[in-house]
């Protein structure tokens, strides 16, 4: 598939999705929602990809939905949008590869929740967060009042949201908005390390605790537990927890086949 607004790479089973409107700071417009949820079920169904990250290009990841486009819309057509939006959200969160947000830049609005549907957040030290939507006269409508709250803790996910502050990639490190910050020059070379290592475990059991931690998120504790038990169970019919053990016994490197 050939994308306008997208670049996708594939290196060492690792996909870069570059988002790619620098103009507009990769704002998020129908036609990039819908290369980007392309895209996404196209990595899905990649047999040589096992992680995917997502950038921007310019000095932005993403400045949010796309203000121009949005300004006309009324219920009906936000609806459908917020809608669309949330689809490739759902579908990176219930993705059996890993995803990573490679946030090189503004991550507002829109912007902010891409980032947060994914399993993590590196960011470099120029990068800056926030959910401004109302100073728009609207909310987060891509997840933003959700995976914030559950990520940074309700009482911080309201102050950001309430008052639509920009906060600096330290101070977002601080709350756990994001994961590791590091300097511009370096943040592909340490998502792609990071990466290396997850690509080097067992395909299987990556996927099953992505899905275990997900799904146990809107359970109780005890049904979490019990779903966690299950899905430890299920791997011992896999191939990779035979070699992964034997490997270890074998004091050598496992060869996991993903089967
Ligand atoms: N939408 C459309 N265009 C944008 C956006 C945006 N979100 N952000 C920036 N641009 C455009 C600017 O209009 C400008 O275009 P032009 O050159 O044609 O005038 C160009 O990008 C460059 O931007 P600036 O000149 O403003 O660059 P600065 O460096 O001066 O400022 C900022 C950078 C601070 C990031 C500034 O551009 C800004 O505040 N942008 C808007 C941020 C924002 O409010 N984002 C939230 C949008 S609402 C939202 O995301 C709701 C999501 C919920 C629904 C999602 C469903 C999928």
């Amino acid at each position: 598939m050939q994308y306008d607004l997208l670049t996708v790479a594939i290196a060492d089973h690792i996909a870069t999705v570059t988002i790619n409107r620098p103009d507009a700071l990769n704002a998020l417009s129908p036609q990039l929602l819908t290369e980007l949820s392309i895209a996404v079920a196209e990595l899905e169904g990649h047999d040589e990809v096992g992680i995917v990250v997502l950038t921007g290009a310019g000095k932005a990841f993403v400045a949010g939905a796309d203000i121009a486009e949005m300004q006309g819309m009324d219920s009906v057509d936000a609806a459908a949008f917020a809608e669309y939006g949330g689809n490739v959200g759902r579908a990176i969160e219930e993705s059996g590869k890993a995803y990573i947000a490679a946030v090189n830049g503004f991550a507002l609005g829109g912007g902010c929740e891409l980032a947060l549907a994914c399993d993590f957040i590196y960011a470099s030290a120029k990068a800056k967060l926030g959910q401004p939507e109302v100073k728009l006269g609207v909310i987060p409508g891509f997840g933003g009042t959700q995976r914030l709250a559950r990520r940074v803790g309700v009482a911080k996910a309201k102050e950001l949201i309430f008052t639509g502050d920009i906060i600096a990639a330290d101070e977002a490190l601080r709350i756990g908005l994001v994961d590791k910050v590091v300097e511009p020059e370096a943040l592909m070379e340490t998502v792609s390390t990071t990466a290396k290592k997850i690509l080097a475990n067992g395909p299987l059991a990556v996927a099953a605790a992505k899905r275990t931690i997900h799904e146990g998120l809107s359970m109780t504790l005890e049904q979490g537990n019990r779903l966690e038990q299950l899905a430890f169970a299920n791997l011992f019919s896999t191939d990779d927890q035979s070699e992964g053990m034997a490997a270890f016994l074998e004091k050598r490197e496992p060869a996991f086949r993903g089967s």
